[in-house]
């Protein structure tokens, strides 16, 4: 009997990550779903296990050790991962550089660069040994390329993901690996609460009174670009809010 595909999500706890599972589940798709809150991992595997076959790992993808163990720990229908969305990410603060936490910088950089970095690496051969079909999505953000006060570390973490991503295509090169750097703005999740340290009057005022987008949105979107036909790859996709724009150059005149 055929195993159904089995797509591997980071940060499958909350916001997008969450929604990919859903998404992916709802298509009959095998998930092994990551991330480090393990009551939060369960909660979603109890919601989904009616569905499809879950298997659920306490990871924090920076320890690279942690990710070879939960890699090379994956039960047999769970090994041949077709799909890997590296979602888990985050920002702290939102001030200007030179007030910046050196702690908090060095926490983003360990997150959206190594610890993507760690999870792709680890799973590129089994992706390889899968081979056409196979996707890589990578979750950047509209702050990899257009700048904005208060992004300094954060949109610079996640322009490594737009490049990487790019680079990783030209490696990929005969194997069949898609990959797609997915590059979405302003959307509602925990991401500000995150951010601003639990500030629940951040997350109100920033999402309030408009139309962000929303996880699902998001989900529909990594789904698409991993389930292209084989021969297709989406190099990046970039999706924002109509209500979010941008506000041009600024300049300094006192
Ligand atoms: P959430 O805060 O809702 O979700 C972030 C997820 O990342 C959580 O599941 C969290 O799980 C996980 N995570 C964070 N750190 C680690 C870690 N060290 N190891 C493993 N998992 C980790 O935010 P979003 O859903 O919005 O964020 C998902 C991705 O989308 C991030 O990369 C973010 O930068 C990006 N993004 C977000 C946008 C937005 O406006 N919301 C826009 C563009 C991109 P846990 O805490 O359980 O480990
Ligand atoms: C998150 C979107 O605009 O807050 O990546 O940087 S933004």
């Amino acid at each position: 009997m055929s195993h159904p595909p089995v797509a591997f999500i980071t940060g499958a706890t909350s916001g997008f990550g969450r929604a990919c599972a859903e998404r992916f589940a709802e298509a009959g798709w095998a998930l092994v779903l990551t991330g480090r809150r393990r009551e939060r991992l369960e909660e979603v595997e109890q919601q989904l296990t009616a569905k499809v076959p879950i298997h659920i790992a306490t990871l924090d993808v920076r320890e690279r050790d942690a990710v070879a163990q939960v890699v090379d720990a994956l039960p047999e229908p769970f090994k041949a991962v077709k799909v890997l969305v590296n979602n888990a990410g985050l920002a702290l603060g939102a001030g200007p550089a030179q007030q910046a936490n050196l702690d908090d910088w060095q926490t983003v950089i360990d997150t959206n660069i190594t610890g993507l970095v760690n999870v792709t690496r680890t799973l590129l051969p089994t992706l390889i040994e899968v081979g056409r079909g196979a996707a890589i999505i990578n979750i950047s953000s509209t702050a990899a390329l257009w700048p904005y006060p208060g992004s300094h570390v954060y949109g610079a973490s996640k322009a490594f993901v737009n490049q990487f991503s790019y680079n990783l295509r030209c490696d990929l090169k005969g194997t069949g690996v898609r990959v797609t750097d997915v590059a979405p703005g302003m959307a509602e999740t925990e991401f500000t609460l995150v951010r601003m340290k639990g500030d629940q009057n951040a997350h109100d005022k920033l999402y309030g009174g408009v139309e962000p987008i929303q996880p699902e949105d998001v989900a529909e979107q990594v789904f698409h670009a991993a389930t292209l036909p084989a021969h297709l790859n989406i190099n990046r996709l970039e999706l924002m809010p109509v209500c979010q724009s941008w506000g041009g150059l600024t300049i300094d005149r006192d």
